[in-house]
């Protein structure tokens, strides 16, 4: 059936004569039919990718685009005044992911779809996701998004399972959503939800009661990134969410004829960052009661695990009390002892453990001695956990490391982000690129080329002029869209830095004031959420607030310098912000990002990094080559150095340094008190000077530095077209393709 057809089987008119909501309707029928006949064959073995967060994002544009019928029907839409982008508007985001983590999970399906592998994911039904954020007085304040609507891409399945806790057993329903891959077979998103979840018992738009599982199960994600909540309802969260998912692991193996101990052969399980860790003990607990000997049910899990580090953050390593375990499902403490002992019995350095002293259970060392892989997300990092963070555990199972460097599939973040771009490269190189990322490269022939050169910058400001658009319209914000578009979007976070770039502001803001002015006016874009209970970070972003409300009304420095938060920033923003990016911001303390991927999303769009040697983009840094990146800072090395022998003073820093003084001294010694609040300003400049733990300091001067010869480059219009070209010819590296390519190679094995 076409979308006329059933346009008119479930509504009896003419496309023309439909709401935009009728057509989205229509839309998703289309979609789901389509994708319902390209359903994977399902071979023998088949990828679990289980994880608590999946930030999809927007899901018509990019079925459209990977069913191959993006084109013919915008044209058939247009052709009875109907527009795509205002139907996509009434599209709610499902906010079911933090950051990178979740997105990257997300683009890793779109991945092993196109590539036709058998891969699933599986996560939790959040009810609410992600909070909205909602500034009032220059704060964060935030407010529940419910994207459940009567008509989803979500359908609901008769799989249900029960989950045993201590104090009940519940139902699991599984829903699936629909993966489709580009030009390829479809998967599915497998999302488990309780049945007795009521949303309304969220009083007050935020409160519940957390005592009640049964209501609460799935109504929120946490909003906490690389944070660890230290919350019982987490435990019941993830439990709920792993033992559904070991469940239909078993049965879907069963069911191909799987003897228990051969399970490897049937399945593989990616463990996304600790959050579903006890799939581990849940499985083998599972093949014990079906009749399997213990230690057979450990070999075989251990056989088909594998777990993806994300993080070397301390705080966000979840560690949880046996005493919470036991509260929740005591049912896996005797495996989780069991799997502690043999480590015991094997070693005798105390920190390859599993249960601590203080009766702590440390999910990644139970990923780690019951996987047969251990992967960093960049190269920087995997050589971080190997010789730093996770040495202990490098010397004994040296074989079990390795690297996959994080990818973005580029059906999203550049066919549909960046229509405009994406028809000059095809008319340059043809559309090779879109299964084969690498060819992108065939683009450095035209480094040269003056008309090539030209029409990339005038591509940059029609992308700007939109975005500007959708600021006035979203935000009655106005801006040049004749500035240098300098944007940092990504999760609030003191390693991320945005405190650095705030100081930046406030020194470029005083220059301009004492009469110093930028020969192209800049305009500083910044997107982030904040975990609630985060209060520096909420204090980070009291104080952009700020300052986009000092320097926006003062008359002398606005028309040279503007500063502008994006309210809600998630992935719908992200696809606006990204292709009007002149300046891409990437400036995490060097060792602390494991890898970032906004970083790749900017650079396939021709964005030019100014960054840290940290993550991916030291990667970046490599492809591209020193003329086509602003890199500064201080080394990973160095900065490891710094905390092992614990020298940092930033007093010091302070002190001498009369630049970071004076931009320091106005957070709490300006007209921005005036505006701001005098506790949240306070405590900031206080945390600054007494501590400033991710070191922003003695990286200031190379910044400012790195970030001025960025503005003075920027000036030549054709040399800067020029790196702005190579930074797309070289994204390809990064296309997440590649990364799935490398898993299945080295990890899943899968048949292609
Ligand atoms: C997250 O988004 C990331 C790491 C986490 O560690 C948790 C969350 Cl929610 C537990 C990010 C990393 O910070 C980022 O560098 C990386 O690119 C991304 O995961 C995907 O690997």
């Amino acid at each position: 059936m076409n979308l006329s057809e059933i346009i008119k089987s479930e509504y009896n008119k003419s496309i023309s004569e439909c709401t935009n909501e009728e057509i989205y309707n229509a839309l998703l029928t289309l979609v789901k039919t389509m994708a319902e006949g390209k359903q994977h064959k399902n071979s023998k073995k088949k990828l679990y990718y289980i994880s608590a967060e999946f930030l999809i994002g927007k899901l018509l544009s990019n079925n459209l685009i990977n069913l191959g019928i993006y084109d013919d029907i915008k044209e058939e839409l247009a052709k009875n005044g109907k527009d795509l982008c205002e139907i996509e508007e009434f599209e709610k985001e499902p906010s079911l992911g933090n950051g990178g983590l979740g997105r990257l999970a997300a683009c890793f399906l779109d991945s092993i779809a196109t590539l036709g592998l058998n891969g699933d994911g599986v996560g939790l039904n959040y009810h609410f996701g992600l909070f909205r954020q909602v500034f009032k007085n220059n704060a964060q304040t935030t407010i529940p998004d419910p994207w459940l609507t009567e008509k989803s891409w979500l359908t609901k399945t008769d799989v249900t399972y029960t989950v045993k806790f201590r104090d009940m057993n519940v139902t699991s329903r599984m829903y699936d959503i629909d993966v489709t891959g580009y030009d390829s077979t479809t998967n599915k998103l497998h999302l488990f939800d309780i049945e007795s979840v009521d949303e309304n018992i969220v009083e007050d738009g935020i409160n519940f009661n957390k005592e009640d599982i049964e209501k609460n199960l799935t109504l929120f994600l946490y909003p906490d990134d690389s944070d660890d909540a230290g919350r019982i309802l987490r435990i019941y969260q993830q439990y709920f969410m792993v033992s559904s998912a070991a469940q239909l692991i078993l049965d879907e193996a069963v069911e191909k004829g799987c003897k228990l101990y051969d399970l490897a052969d049937y399945a593989v399980i990616q463990i996304n960052d600790t959050h579903p860790t006890m799939v581990i003990p849940e499985l083998i607990r599972l093949m014990v009661e079906r009749g399997l000997e213990m230690d057979d049910a450990i070999e075989a899990v251990t056989r088909a695990c594998a777990y993806t580090n994300h993080t070397i953050l301390a705080e966000a390593l979840e560690k949880w009390p046996i005493s919470y375990l036991k509260k929740a499902v005591p049912q896996l403490i005797p495996i989780i002892e069991v799997l502690d002992d043999k480590v015991r019995r094997k070693y005798d350095d105390g920190s390859v453990y599993i249960i601590d002293r203080e009766e702590r259970v440390h999910m990644a060392h139970i990923d780690i001695h019951y996987s047969s892989s251990v992967n960093g997300v960049a190269s920087l990092h995997t050589d971080i956990l190997k010789n730093v963070e996770l040495n202990n555990f490098y010397k004994i199972y040296p074989e079990k490391f390795n690297n996959k460097t994080n990818g973005i599939t580029f059906r999203r973040w550049l066919i549909h982000s960046n229509p405009q771009l994406t028809e000059l490269i095809t008319s340059l190189i043809g559309d090779g690129f879109k299964k084969d990322a690498t060819e992108l490269e065939k683009l450095l022939d035209y480094k040269d080329n003056e008309e090539v050169l030209n029409k990339i910058l005038s591509i940059k400001n029609t992308k700007k002029a939109e975005l500007k658009n959708a600021l006035m319209e979203r935000q009655n914000v106005e801006i040049n869209e004749n500035s240098i578009f300098d944007i940092q979007i990504k999760r609030l976070h003191e390693y991320k830095r945005q405190q650095l770039n705030a100081l930046y502001i406030i020194h470029k803001y005083l220059e301009i004031k004492a009469g110093k002015k930028p020969t192209t006016p800049i305009t500083v874009i910044f997107g982030a959420k904040a975990a609630p209970a985060y209060i520096i970070a909420q204090d980070i972003i009291h104080l952009i607030l700020c300052l986009q409300e000092l320097i926006n009304n003062d008359p002398e420095v606005s028309p040279y310098l503007k500063v502008v938060m994006v309210e809600n920033y998630n992935v719908t923003w992200a696809e606006k912000l990204i292709p009007a990016c002149d300046i891409s911001e990437q400036i995490s303390l060097a060792s602390k990002e494991a890898s970032g991927t906004g970083n790749m999303k900017f650079m396939l769009n021709g964005a030019v990094t100014l960054g840290t040697e940290d993550g991916a983009n030291v990667e970046i840094h490599d492809l591209v080559g020193d003329d086509n990146i602003y890199i500064f800072g201080d080394l990973s090395e160095t900065v490891v150095e710094r905390y092992a022998n614990g020298s940092y003073c930033a007093a010091k820093y302070y002190n001498n340094n009369p630049v970071i003084k004076e931009a320091v001294d106005f957070i709490t010694g300006s007209e921005l008190m005036s505006i701001g609040d005098k506790e949240r300003l306070e405590r900031l400049s206080n945390e600054l000077i007494g501590k400033d733990w991710f070191m922003t300091f003695p990286d200031f001067d190379a910044y400012v530095k790195t970030r001025e010869q960025a503005y003075a480059d920027y000036e030549n219009r054709h040399d800067w077209a020029k790196k702005m070209l190579v930074n797309i010819a070289k994204a390809g590296y990064f296309s997440s393709d590649r990364t799935i390519e490398e898993y299945n190679r080295d990890i899943w094995k899968l048949e292609q």
